[in-house]
């Protein structure tokens, strides 16, 4: 059961999936497993959905682990699921937006990547697809988004780090998220999680045209942050991606904000580079915990705003 994970280590893929079935099985009444699709080496794509009912409810996309080095935010996921279900009917804030709005999770979002953190290359950060004729492994999954494919800041080179794929969403990693966000039709915000930087960003990645809510975005940001910073002191920098961080084109965020989602969002978790993707299982909790209140505000703010 989940009475024996341990919320406060790293945990393999396998570890992690058993702990999914445990989760939703204690706390059916209110989350259920989605399948969404298959992973190039034929891995299951999971994702946990938060109801307390209605049918396609305006709702919120979280994911975590797109680059399977970051292992911060797999962790930072479980926990965050685990505080969803512990605070239902008790926090008031979370229970209005529960009320109200579903939520979505995917925790490991590139499981192949971070099966091979865990057996081979802990800084593995791409997916594992092969293609005939071409040497090196892996696409980036955050660079073959659609929306401002092959641009800036992205590489066409098979064997770089940021290699952004043939084609838009020809991983099947992005293609489940982008089938599944589009046939919901009513996911009002999205939130992709990586590390490390201590950042809260929003789009574009590809551009540094302002997006035309930008204000809002930044005013939300900088309140996101600040109820971050009331837990541990941890500074966060807020802005749009490509002015706060690097030019980045075909990501999750951008394709999200241009599909119609305008709460989309990016975190840089912890730390600012001390131990990097290599942060202490020690952080977990800390870290999570001061996520939570940033995620809070964002998915209330998106309660309060319809649209
Ligand atoms: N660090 C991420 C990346 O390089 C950004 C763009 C959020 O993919």
């Amino acid at each position: 059961s989940t009475s024996s994970f341990s919320y406060s280590s790293y945990h393999t893929l396998e570890e992690i999936y058993s702990w999914m079935d445990n989760f939703v099985t204690e706390y059916s009444d209110i989350v259920s497993k989605i399948r969404i699709g298959h992973s190039f080496e034929n891995r299951s794509i999971l994702v946990l959905k938060f109801s307390t009912g209605g049918s396609q409810r305006r709702a919120i996309w979280i994911d975590t682990g797109i680059h399977s080095r970051e292992w911060i935010t797999h962790a930072t996921g479980i926990w965050t699921a685990k505080k969803i279900v512990s605070e239902y009917g008790k926090d008031s804030t979370l229970t209005n937006i529960l009320d109200a709005m579903d939520i979505f999770m995917e925790i490991v979002t590139n499981p192949d990547g971070f099966a091979f953190t865990h057996s081979m290359n802990r800084l593995w950060r791409k997916n594992k697809s092969t293609r005939p004729g071409i040497f090196c492994i892996g696409v980036d999954l955050n660079r073959n988004w659609k929306s401002g494919f092959g641009g800036n800041g992205s590489n066409d080179n098979p064997c770089s780090e940021t290699y952004r794929g043939p084609s838009p969403q020809s991983e099947p990693e992005v293609a489940a998220i982008v089938d599944f966000i589009t046939a919901h039709g009513n996911i009002k915000a999205l939130i992709s999680i990586h590390s490390y930087s201590q950042m809260l960003m929003y789009p574009y990645g590809h551009s540094l045209e302002p997006v035309p809510n930008q204000k809002e975005l930044y005013s939300l940001a900088k309140d996101a942050a600040q109820a971050l910073y009331e837990v541990h002191g941890i500074e966060y920098i807020c802005g749009s991606i490509s002015s706060t961080l690097y030019v980045a084109s075909g990501i999750t965020v951008d394709w999200a904000y241009d599909s119609g989602i305008k709460y989309s969002f990016t975190f840089e978790l912890r730390d600012t580079g001390r131990y990097g993707f290599l942060l202490p299982a020690s952080q977990i909790v800390p870290t999570a915990h001061e996520t939570w209140l940033a995620l809070r505000a964002i998915m209330q703010h998106t309660l309060n705003h319809p649209y």
